[in-house]
């Protein structure tokens, strides 16, 4: 067993904590720890379980825990490198052994604590509830709240504190933010499966959730993996998605994606996917509305994450009405922030170009053509050429 301080460190730098957190309250005293020396096993087996009941206190509905070992992931990431399926999502291919070795991300890592937040903030979907061509906005449901990187990192870099103060060892919080295999290291503990859709699912609560992580080099005993039901001989995820960006089961081309073509794709919208992007603004949800192991999903309990001015509602005619300074305004601390006010307008176009005539929705995108550059203005004249034709 390896000999590691016990005493009180100062904090690495590398971990930073939000200003607006505060420090968690210190747990009561711990099962006793041998000044100077490492936890034993008994110690990590009680401190494993400490840690499921601790990130249940901080709204976190699943916790496992992994080892470093992501080999058996490597040959299918390197292939979707190799065929360049990320598109202009070039960070993807940089970092590529920090990803697959957690050590190298943050030296000393040996175990990683996966945990799950859920974060339907309206009703399940029912699998027929697909966006429609109505004159309606659908903007994906990860992203009708708070900016869930705010939520999640705060979240674990409290728990991270927690642990900190009964056990020492050191940790790192990551959520969608660095080169970490999320999906990969969630299902190898015990959160779930990767589906077909390529999303990491479970029969407990569907795939409405997001991950987050802590590396850290305790010694934690893995969560034990049990058998999971996986997606048999389903296919709706495939079947549904309207741009065939599901090539193959646990395949995507992100560069047919609806997510990836609204949100990370900062240029034209390419028009053969134009027509199949129907009104969704920002992101897409169909694979995961279609999934039936979604029916079990819940509502999250998360008030963070409740729509926020009625998104969930929203028209074309609305958010076309939106000038910059309103786009910044109203979405400040969002997930939507993600996307420039120049990429919202261009998808707010297309999705106008698909909606049905309406005198409401020309007379907004003629307003938003008067100050748009030329890559907007093409989206808006393609959209008015669709309203305007002939019936
Ligand atoms: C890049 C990215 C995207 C891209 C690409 C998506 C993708 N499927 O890769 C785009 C922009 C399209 C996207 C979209 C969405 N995303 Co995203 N995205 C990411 C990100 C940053 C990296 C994912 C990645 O590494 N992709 C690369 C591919 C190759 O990896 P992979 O799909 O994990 O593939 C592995 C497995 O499928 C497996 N595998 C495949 N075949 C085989 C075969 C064998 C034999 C084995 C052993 C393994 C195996 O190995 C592969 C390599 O690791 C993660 C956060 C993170 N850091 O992980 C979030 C993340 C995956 N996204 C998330 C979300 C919520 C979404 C959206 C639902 C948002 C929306 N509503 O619009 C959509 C869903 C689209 C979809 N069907 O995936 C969540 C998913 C949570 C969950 N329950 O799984 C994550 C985890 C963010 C988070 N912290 O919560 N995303
Ligand atoms: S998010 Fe939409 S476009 Fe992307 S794979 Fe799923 S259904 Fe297809
Ligand atoms: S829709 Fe079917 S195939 Fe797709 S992820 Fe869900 S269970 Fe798997």
């Amino acid at each position: 067993m390896t000999t590691k301080p016990t005493a009180r460190r100062t904090r690495p730098d590398f971990w930073t904590i939000p200003s607006e957190v505060q420090a968690p309250p210190a747990p009561p005293p711990r099962a006793p720890s041998c000044e100077g020396q490492a936890p034993r096993a008994p110690q990590l087996r009680a401190l494993a379980r400490d840690i499921e009941r601790w990130a249940r206190e901080l709204g976190f509905r699943g916790v496992g825990i992994a080892d470093t070992e992501l080999a058996n992931y490597a040959p299918a990431f390197r292939d979707w490198l190799e065929q360049r399926l990320y598109g202009d999502m070039g960070y993807l291919a940089r970092n590529v052994d920090k990803r697959l070795e957690p050590d190298r991300l943050h030296p000393g890592t040996i175990r990683v604590i996966s945990a799950r937040m859920d974060y339907l903030g309206t009703p399940p979907p029912a699998a027929t509830d697909l966006p429609a061509n109505d004159g309606s906005a659908y903007i994906a449901r990860y992203a009708l709240g708070r900016d869930y990187h705010k939520t999640v990192r705060r979240r674990l870099a409290r728990l991270a504190a927690r642990i900190d103060s009964s056990s020492g060892g050191r940790f790192r919080a990551f959520t969608d933010s660095a080169p970490v295999l999320e999906k990969p290291l969630g299902e190898k503990s015990g959160l779930g499966w990767i589906g077909k859709n390529t999303l990491l699912l479970n029969e407990q609560a569907g795939s409405w959730f997001f991950l987050g992580e802590i590396y850290t080099d305790l010694p934690l005993p893995v969560t034990p993996t049990r058998p999971q039901p996986g997606c048999g001989t389903c296919r709706a995820c495939m079947t549904v998605c309207p741009t065939d960006a599901i090539t193959g089961p646990r395949k995507l081309d992100a560069r047919r994606c609806i997510s990836y073509l609204t949100i990370e794709h900062k240029g034209s919208i390419p028009v053969e996917f134009r027509e199949a992007v129907g009104n969704r603004v920002f992101g897409c949800d169909d694979c995961q509305i279609v999934c039936p192991w979604n029916r079990f999903a819940r509502r999250s309990p998360e008030a963070e994450f409740a729509p926020r001015r009625g998104l969930d509602q929203a028209t074309l005619v609305d958010l076309l009405g939106w000038d910059e300074y309103a786009f910044q305004a109203r979405t400040e601390g969002m997930a939507l922030r993600r996307i420039n006010y120049e990429q919202w307008v261009r998808n707010l176009a297309v999705a106008a170009g698909n909606a049905p005539p309406d005198p409401a929705i020309v007379a907004a995108l003629k307003r938003r053509r008067e100050s748009a550059g030329a890559m907007v203005r093409e989206h808006i004249d393609w959209a008015l050429a669709r309203q305007e034709r002939p019936v």
